[in-house]
């Protein structure tokens, strides 16, 4: 007797779950684009608001497409959520429905049918073969996808200005975040460069520049501008051997009041919190460029020019100096840039002049060392990056928040 209610209840708990799947599956036109004289192409997808995947098999009386064949190649799982353009089906634009239906023991569902319409297709107006809305630039053949690094949010990039000395190692002598913005052709290649920049930190005493190389010739800039707060300011491109180089901040007193000696910007905690500098560019390139020939994408070759001398250049670990650097400051102090091996901006236990970290990074006090903000950046930096790889954030196991500027990142 007991086993036959222990049954019962495990049967009605399983009509329960079936019942708590049995919301009709909704079938979505998402799209339609106009190939050719009598050729039309639908994308669509489906919104399935019950909590689990349901699967219908194609070709049945529960998945079917009328008139003509009944498999048109649509989709059979059902995940939960609104899923847009999952399959598409090619057709000369005539009468075309879908049809679907939610197995559910009786009574059931009922089927929910759509109208497959070419009544507002698409074309391709600019004939790049890239047709709306995965056009975004629908009127122009040279333009057609937007693609971000970060893809959201921003990065931030920290230098130290000492080089070729460790100096006191705060990481926030130049702190910058950065989002770029490439514009792809219908090839995927990069048409346009855009950079969204936020001036953080000018924690120095020294006035520097802050600069980018890009690994594309200065022959093929079609055009540059920079922008303050969205309008036009001065940032000048050159050519640097085979590559450009942008000056993105010529001295960091054009933007941040920096009043005197032991007085710094955004870095003291003695100090008021001043707004964030806006800053972005966007540069356009003659001949498009395939992003797998360039030896290296965004944030691209960001250095600093400390105190804006010409060829003192401060890089990320590993990445070369410009055309422009000066080769008699290589090696010393406590620097081991070897340009023989490829080895730069380096000390001897591999610690760096700056940084590049993977979103808004809360950098270290004025005159607080890294290694004491964040206790395990020692062993990352020394271990060539392959441990501690998260010393970076900000939680009691990585840092001491006495030694964190505490802007609210
Ligand atoms: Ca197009
Ligand atoms: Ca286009
Ligand atoms: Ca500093």
């Amino acid at each position: 007797m007991k086993a036959c209610y222990l049954i019962l209840i495990v049967l009605a708990m399983l009509v329960s779950v079936q019942l708590a799947a049995q919301t009709p599956i909704i079938p979505q036109l998402n799209y339609v684009w106009h190939l050719g004289p009598d050729l039309y192409q639908a994308w669509l997808g489906y919104q399935n608001n019950n909590a689990t995947t349901i699967t219908i098999p194609a070709g049945t009386s529960d998945n079917y497409f009328s008139p003509g064949s009944s498999d048109l190649g649509q989709v059979t799982t059902f995940l939960p959520g609104t899923h847009e353009a999952v399959f598409s089906v090619i057709w000369d634009g005539s009468y075309l429905e879908w049809a679907l239906r939610t197995p559910k023991s009786p009574p059931y569902n009922p089927h929910q049918y759509l109208l497959v319409d070419m009544s507002a297709a698409y074309e391709d107006e600019d004939l790049d073969t890239v047709f709306p809305p995965i056009d975004l630039y629908p009127d122009d053949p040279d333009r057609a996808f937007d693609v971000y690094y970060p893809s959201t949010g921003m990065n931030t990039l920290a230098f130290e200005d000492l080089w070729p000395q460790v100096g006191d190692y705060d990481f926030n002598d130049m702190v910058i975040d950065y989002q770029f913005k490439y514009i792809h052709n219908n090839d995927n290649e990069i048409k346009d460069i855009f950079a969204e920049l936020e001036l953080r930190s000018v924690g120095a005493t020294f006035q520097d520049a802050f600069l980018i190389e890009l690994p594309i010739s200065f022959a093929n800039i079609e055009s540059y501008q920079g922008y303050h707060d969205g309008a036009p300011v001065n940032m000048p491109m050159y050519a640097a051997g085979t590559k450009s180089v942008i000056k993105v901040i010529g001295n960091t007193a054009d933007y941040v009041p920096v009043p005197g000696f032991d007085i710094f910007w955004n870095s003291q905690l003695s100090q008021p919190t001043y707004p964030t500098i806006k800053l972005s560019f966007e540069i356009s390139l003659i001949t498009p460029v395939d992003p797998g020939d360039l030896p290296y994408l965004a944030p691209f070759n960001p250095y600093i020019n400390v105190n804006r001398v010409v060829g003192h250049e401060v890089h990320l670990p590993g990445m070369p100096p410009t055309a422009f650097a000066n080769p008699d400051l290589f090696g010393l102090n406590d620097d081991t840039t070897d340009p023989g091996t490829g080895r730069y901006y380096v000390t001897s236990t591999n610690l760096p002049w700056a940084l590049n970290i993977t979103g808004r990074w809360r950098y270290p006090v004025e005159k607080k060392q890294v290694t004491h903000a964040y206790l395990n950046f020692a062993a990352w930096a020394e271990s060539g990056g392959t441990i501690n790889q998260d010393w970076f954030e900000y939680n009691l196991d990585n840092c001491d928040p006495d030694f964190v500027y505490p802007q609210g990142w």
